[in-house]
């Protein structure tokens, strides 16, 4: 192989890397990283167009990529990952911190110097006969002080490909970096892609993330989940700032005023629907902009003393089934060019389709797994998990302000989670740390697929349970914390479009009807809407909620705002199991907002 000091920069030109860069640092830790993978060539991505298409069609000719048909879809391809590969692992994801402490109760921990070794021996030789891509990328807008480098190492195309999609990919990463050493290294090889030798490890105090053994997005797209969250969120604590699994949304008035809007979901319950909403008929006027549908990194502004968002990511990584005209019409366009599939299944006429595509079921597909598919057959055609690699710039409803270096001030955070019960449509908060209550928190009832048991309350603390790369006592302290640096915070709502009434069907109509409650939010922020002062937070009075056009009859509505005492108790119960299993971590502020709701309850019954 060429070394890293002497290769060719690109494989198809002949600039050497020191046009690319001469940092030293990068230099010698690509050098390092290729001494230990023994890659056959090495190739620095710069991320023109020139390099996009050789690779797309080297990865088209290696049967990385399947050719759509480029009449309807332009620019598209398909991918298939091993069928063992297909989803984030969490229980092969681990934080490796110098104690178990710092990762904390709710993360899998490995020693730092345990995970070197052991890795080490897996990437020892893995790039053997394949070609080492070493990919700069910039989360955030480009020369923004919110933004973060990172470079990847990788032996799959497919992963080059999906990240310059994801990413402010290629030059513009080194001359920013310029010869700094402030940089995320990131190695990946899929090796074998065998769940046995499949690991993904983080190393917040090196900065560093290994991933060896899977193909798949949320595994080895390594700025998005790895960086940008877990990685991020320790950066995050340690510099003052947050790193979050939450959209960034603007809603614009007839009138033309904007309020930005942050909000956190669960993975799987519908962030980029929500960040890609089309207003209802009765909102004529009202338009929502994306600035971004999975990641929010905020920080104070201090001259104004508000909380301003960037999203770090440039694209979309998209579930797929269920995205429609009727669910997601922004998505539909947002996928309809330049775009890579992953996992779809494929039409007799080079389209793709999944699950809750529009129109009728075709008759005849090849599934995900590339076999003969008919329909009516048990198994799906799509992976439940499948997903669109689309770029943010495709988006008909993305915010001229999604690569402003400054972000954008955010009003209000929103909390939300799949409850079938016990939470009401939405909720605000009586102040701040009534508001990380919320967040603290959050939690989904796993379905009877999931777990053979219904109705069991899986909490996942501002959706970032997979992904906050510290203790998780000391992630709800930070944001405690946050309070003192936010000096105008915004406002701190949950909501809960999942409710369901005694016939066990969804009280609340949700997607674009959401922004209903949207709409009470923002007036809420802007303090020009009535509420209902209950003993858990702020609700909608009657006649605040616009539910004018909306189909749906009021004493539904209103079973879907409702708050009963009893179901509440039980709650505050499972928040405290919850607390407890975090241990001595766990903030006294957030104990002692429990026993203030507690108390509530027992000075209502008393009276
Ligand atoms: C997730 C995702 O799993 O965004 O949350 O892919
Ligand atoms: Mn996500």
């Amino acid at each position: 192989m060429t070394t890293a000091a002497t290769s060719s920069a690109h494989a198809s030109s002949s600039t050497p890397p020191a046009a690319l860069t001469k940092n030293p640092t990068l230099l010698k830790w690509v050098a390092d990283m290729a001494a230990l993978t023994k890659p056959d060539k090495l190739v620095w991505c710069d991320g023109s167009e020139d390099e996009k298409k050789r690779l797309t069609e080297e990865s088209l000719a290696a049967g990385i990529l399947l050719s759509l048909n480029q009449t309807k879809l332009p620019g598209c391809h398909l991918a298939r990952s091993n069928p063992n590969d297909v989803a984030r692992v969490e229980q092969l994801t681990f934080i490796c911190t110098p104690t178990k402490d710092e990762a904390g109760p709710t993360n899998n921990w490995m020693a730092p110097k345990e995970a070197y070794d052991k890795l080490g021996k897996l990437f020892d030789g893995s790039m053997k006969g394949r070609t080492m891509y070493v990919v700069p990328y910039v989360m955030g807008p480009v020369g923004s002080k919110m933004s973060k480098i990172g470079i990847e190492i990788t032996d799959s195309p497919y992963v080059v490909l999906n990240m310059r999609i994801m990413t402010r990919m290629g030059k513009a990463a080194l001359t920013m970096l310029g010869d700094g050493d402030d940089f995320n290294r990131g190695l990946h090889s899929t090796l074998d892609v065998s769940p046995e030798r499949r690991f993904i490890c983080h190393f917040p105090q090196d900065n560093t993330i290994w991933s060896v053994g899977s193909g798949y997005g949320g595994n080895v797209l390594l700025g998005k989940k790895c960086l940008a969250l877990r990685i991020g969120s320790y950066l995050g604590k340690k510099e003052g700032w947050l790193a979050e699994h939450m959209l960034i949304l603007g809603v614009e008035s007839p009138e033309g005023e904007m309020t930005y809007v942050a909000a956190a979901f669960p993975s799987a319950c519908g962030k980029t629907n929500f960040a890609m909403m089309i207003p209802p008929e009765r909102f004529k006027g009202w338009k929502i902009w994306t600035v971004g549908d999975d990641i929010a990194w905020m920080r104070v502004n201090p001259e104004d003393g508000r909380l301003y968002a960037i999203n770090p990511e440039f694209g979309y990584f998209g579930v797929a089934p269920g995205t429609s005209e009727a669910s997601n019409p922004n998505a539909i366009k947002t996928v309809s060019h330049d775009t890579i599939f992953t996992n779809v299944a494929l039409t007799k006429d080079g389209d793709v389709w999944w699950e809750g595509k529009d129109g009728p079921v075709p008759e005849e597909l090849t599934d995900w797994k590339g076999n003969p598919w008919k329909k009516g057959a048990p198994e799906k055609a799509a992976h439940p998990n499948s997903r669109f690699t689309a770029p943010a710039t495709n988006n008909p409803a993305l915010s001229r302000f999604y690569d402003d270096p400054a972000g954008v001030p955010i009003s209000a955070i929103i909390f939300g989670g799949r409850r079938a019960t016990t939470i009401p449509l939405v909720m605000q908060a009586f102040h701040w740390t009534h508001g990380v209550y919320f967040g603290a928190t959050m939690g989904s009832e796993t379905t009877a697929a999931a777990t053979g048991k219904v109705g069991v309350v899986r909490r996942d603390p501002m959706a970032m349970l997979p992904f906050c790369g510290y203790n998780m006592g000391e992630y709800f302290a930070h944001w405690l914390n946050m309070q003192g640096r936010i000096l105008n915070p915004p406002k701190v709502f949950m909501v809960n479009w999942f409710r369901k009434g005694q016939d066990g069907k969804f009280l609340w109509p949700g997607f674009g009807e959401n922004m209903r409650v949207l709409k009470w939010v923002v007036d809420r922020a802007r303090l020009r809407v009535g509420g209902h002062e209950t003993l858990f937070g702020w609700v909608p009075k009657v006649g605040d909620l616009d539910l004018s056009g909306l189909h749906v009859p009021s004493a539904q509505v209103d079973e879907a705002t409702h708050i009963d005492l009893a179901e509440w108790k039980q709650e505050l119960e499972s928040h405290g199991e919850f607390f407890e299993s975090i241990g001595p971590s766990m903030p006294r502020a957030l104990k002692l907002q429990r026993e203030l709701m507690l108390a509530r309850i027992e000075a209502t019954q008393r009276a």
